[in-house]
């Protein structure tokens, strides 16, 4: 397959400008982004991407967990479609390029190929997955799971948030429930530009990582039971206190993830307290363990240690406690032949690169078992994300969308 040219550019401006819009929907409480998947904002942030898709000549596709796929034909309409795209939904507390870098940098290769009547043989499909986060409805990367048969649609549908409500019926009630099939589609190939979310392509004045691999995911639930009581007239022996137990495991997460430094990484980031009350001793604590690492063997070894010594934990201190297994993904190697593409890529336009492993998950983990799937990543400062403080450079960006493009553009096949 020819390479485009080297001064095959992004309009980096235009890029920009549209991060900055969509950042607008949804706003933080701190200069970032509360876009939570099915949430009106949510609804907003789509209708916005479908009417800058539909304004770029692509048709949109909407299947039945809600995502998004914006057609641009190619010469060749049998030929099957090379995807690229991320997910606009945020963390809470997200910052404004998480996910949403990935979307419209796939947008902005749309708009660029049409300002210079580029054609590919293969269509380009630029996609939105819904609740890549996972944080209102658990697990993280959901839709992307389904398509590719790892969770069952209706499984899905059922997830409860929160307040009870469901997956199913917030993405109708927000009118995003589509009628494709989820995972119906066949794709020539899959490629995702996210940001790093972590310190390593910053620290080595990197402005490109050429994603080889993405560490696996375990999320492990435990629900630790004790006996409310008063706080001040409980004397300490009689205490049930869950509050103290899951904080003890929390240690015991801390000391697992450290034995197998650097490798291995492991918190919890979702606890809820019952009843939550000042002065009354946690009679349940329910909280979400969260563990990585490259290494499959890793990741057993830290689920199989947590589960012996929580109990051990608990049995000491006549707690009750429940482990679940509720999301996680294998470690992941990703396609030869496209990371090599990223890399070439990067090489052509003179980016800095570096090859890296993903830290974080993303839906390219799980497209990666449907088609031939890489990731570009561009720095971020001080590799913070999952924070409103989130930031890139214009240049970061451009850069990213541009290994991008040529990624994208050389396996979807220049027309001369
Ligand atoms: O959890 C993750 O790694 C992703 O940010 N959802
Ligand atoms: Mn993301
Ligand atoms: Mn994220």
């Amino acid at each position: 397959m020819a390479a485009p040219g080297e001064n095959l550019k992004i309009n980096g401006e235009r890029l920009w400008d549209s991060l900055m819009e969509m950042a607008k929907i949804g706003p933080g409480i701190a200069g970032g982004n509360n876009r939570q998947t099915v949430t009106d904002e949510d609804g907003e942030g789509r209708a916005l991407f479908q009417k800058w898709c539909e304004a770029a000549g692509m048709t949109m596709g909407l299947d039945q967990m809600g995502t998004m796929f914006a057609r641009r034909e190619g010469t060749d309409p049998d030929a099957l479609p090379v995807y690229v795209g991320s997910h606009l939904d945020t963390q809470p507390t997200g910052g404004k390029y998480d996910g949403v870098l990935g979307v419209l940098g796939g947008l902005e290769i749309i708009r660029t190929l049409n300002d210079l009547d580029i054609k590919t043989k293969h269509p380009i499909v630029v996609t939105n997955w819904t609740n890549e986060e996972g944080t209102r409805f658990a697990p993280a990367m959901l839709a992307s799971g389904v398509f590719a048969g790892m969770h069952t649609q209706d499984w899905a549908y059922n997830i409860e948030d929160a307040g009870g409500k469901k997956f199913g019926d917030e993405l109708a009630r927000i009118g995003w429930r589509g009628d494709e099939e989820v995972g119906a589609r066949k794709m020539h190939a899959f490629f995702e530009l996210h940001i790093e979310q972590g310190p390593i392509l910053e620290a080595e004045g990197k402005d490109i990582g050429v994603v080889t691999h993405g560490q696996g995911l375990s999320w492990t639930q435990v629900t630790v039971t004790g006996k409310e009581s008063h706080t001040g007239s409980t004397p300490m022996p009689m205490r049930k206190n869950a509050g103290l137990g899951a904080a003890k495991i929390l240690q015991l997460v801390d000391d697992i993830a450290w034995s197998h430094a650097p490798d291995a990484v492991g918190a919890a980031g979702h606890m809820d307290v019952f009843p939550n009350s000042r002065n009354v001793i946690p009679g349940r604590v329910v909280f979400t363990v969260d563990f990585r690492s490259p290494t499959l063997a890793t990741i057993e070894d830290m689920e199989a240690r947590l589960a012996v010594g929580a109990k051990e934990i608990c049995d000491e201190m006549g707690l009750g406690i429940e482990i679940e297994k509720v999301g996680g993904f294998d470690p992941v190697e990703f396609d030869e032949g496209c990371v090599t593409a990223v890399r070439n890529a990067a090489e052509r336009l003179g980016y800095s690169h570096r090859d890296l492993i993903s830290g974080a998950g993303h839906d390219a983990c799980w497209i990666n078992r449907k088609a031939p799937t890489a990731m570009v990543m561009c720095p971020c400062v001080d590799g913070l994300s999952h924070n409103e403080a989130e930031e890139i450079s214009r240049e970061w960006a451009t850069a990213g969308a541009d290994v991008l493009m040529h990624a994208v553009v050389e396996t979807a096949e220049i027309v001369k």
